[in-house]
């Protein structure tokens, strides 16, 4: 492979940047008119602008893409994480526009972007899946019936949908038919398809999911586990891996259960099977994920892999016979996502400038991030700014390394979730890795912060 489109921005297209920095391959970056002055813009090869600030004109904006792959002369295209990673057609374009796309076939996409099609195929390899309905549920009468037989309290999803988008948790009879109304027309408006699948609604699981690498030739490893059930309003603010609830054995079991199912559909590329983990140690699959995610470094830092680049090399047609297929973890990594938002102000996104910017550094410590001082946060897009990444020994050399990492840690500027991490590092269930995914809906932010926690 010589030369690579990245059709992304920020982090992540710095991450993918530089694994084709030491892999000797050029980069193309694709800019929109706000992003100007970005890093990856600077630290591509080449550079092609693609449109407005509004990700619909630019970094949406399938044709745009590929006419820059095309002037540039790419081979082959990475769409990172969030717009076109999973979208189906825009992987069949580039295929058909003779430039391989860095990710699982556009077939894989589409059939595990069903929900209702992906919880079947993994139940017949004999994954262990949430139960509930078979396929999707036609009307509220069947619904009515179903989570009778399923028991209260159920929950319906998007069979389009995924992320926790399009969800609605139903307690009991009298509720359903409005539930199943308003969820429908949400899914309908969200992802132009109605259709619902109902499960049985578990209260306080954990979500752990497996990280998987396939070669698209039948071989698929899997490198642990993650915890990401510290998440608010499904959106994930820190993880680690391994799970503090996770020990060997049930690793073994989960990550066996996350092979075989990649497996039998011939995964190729980075792909994480999400499961819902119980209290008494009971995991049940809830839907894969066909991209590299944010919160891959992680495992990248426990596992000595870079998952950027196995991408790369399965996308040139290698496969991976120098990781070993029963990898181990070493010791543990935490990340905690630096928004610019504001934890005081129920975390209200706060583009702006940055006056100063200091990262941390030192023993453990990474840094993914595209700000620097001076930089101007667009309002367009996501506001992660930077992932703050430790690794220690154990877990709590990994949670005092982070917090000395937060403590080193200046942005001015604009406010962002600093403060917030700092708290959460001290606190007495986070830190016996007692928690689930209703964590943050308790924890109680410490408003009269002094300087040091603001
Ligand atoms: C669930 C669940 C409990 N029971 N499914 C959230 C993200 C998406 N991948 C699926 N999610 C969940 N699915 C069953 N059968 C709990 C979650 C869940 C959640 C649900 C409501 C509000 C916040 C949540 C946070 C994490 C996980």
């Amino acid at each position: 492979m010589r030369k690579i489109l990245i059709a992304n921005r920020g982090e992540i297209a710095l991450r993918i940047i530089r694994t084709c920095k030491e892999l000797g391959i050029s980069t193309v970056a694709v800019y929109s008119e706000a992003d100007r002055d970005c890093l990856h813009t600077r630290f591509a090869d080449e550079a092609v602008c693609i449109g407005p600030p509004a990700p619909g004109q630019s970094y949406l904006k399938i044709p745009g893409i590929i006419s820059a792959a095309e002037i540039t002369s790419a081979e082959a295209i990475h769409p990172g994480y969030g717009f076109l990673a999973e979208n189906a057609e825009f992987a069949e374009i580039c295929e058909s526009s003779g430039f391989r796309f860095i990710g699982p076939t556009a077939d894989m996409i589409m059939r595990m972007g069903d929900k209702i099609y992906a919880k079947n195929m993994m139940r017949k390899a004999g994954v262990p899946v949430i139960p509930g309905s078979d396929g999707g549920v036609a009307d509220e009468k069947e619904a009515a019936g179903l989570a009778k037989e399923i028991g209260y309290p159920v929950i319906l999803k998007a069979a389009a949908g995924g992320g926790g988008r399009g969800m609605r948790i139903v307690r009991e009879e009298k509720e359903i038919a409005a539930a199943f109304a308003t969820a429908s027309a949400e899914a309908q408006a969200g992802f132009g398809n109605p259709t619902l699948y109902m499960e049985k609604y578990f209260e306080s699981p954990r979500h752990v999911e497996v990280q998987l690498i396939g070669d698209g030739k039948g071989e698929v490893i899997a490198l642990g586990e993650r915890e990401c059930s510290i998440q608010r309003k499904h959106q994930k603010l820190i993880e680690e891996s391994p799970s503090p609830a996770v020990d060997a054995a049930l690793r073994k079991r989960m990550t066996s259960a996350a092979v075989k199912g990649a497996r039998s559909v011939n995964y190729r590329s980075a792909g994480t099977i999400e499961f819902l983990l119980d209290a008494d140690g009971k995991f049940y699959f809830m839907e894969m994920n066909t991209r590299i995610q944010v919160e891959h470094p992680v495992t990248e830092m426990v596992y000595g892999v870079d998952l950027v680049k196995e991408q790369i090399l399965i996308a040139s047609g290698e496969d991976f016979k120098h990781i070993h297929p029963e990898i181990e973890p070493r010791g543990h990594a935490i990340e905690c996502r630096i928004n610019a938002e504001d934890p005081f102000k129920a975390f209200r996104p706060s583009p702006g400038r940055i006056s100063s910017f200091h990262v941390p550094g030192g023993m453990g410590v990474r840094v993914d991030t595209h700000a620097y001082a001076g930089y101007v946060i667009p309002p367009y897009y996501d506001s992660l700014i930077a992932k703050l990444i430790a690794h220690g020994h154990d877990r709590p050399e990994a949670l005092r390394r982070m917090m000395r990492a937060l403590d080193e840690f200046i942005v001015e500027g604009v406010p962002t979730t600093i403060p917030f991490h700092r708290q959460v590092m001290t606190d007495d269930r986070f830190n016996r890795g007692d928690f689930n995914t209703h964590f943050l809906e308790h924890f109680k932010l410490s408003e009269d912060g002094h300087e040091k926690t603001r």
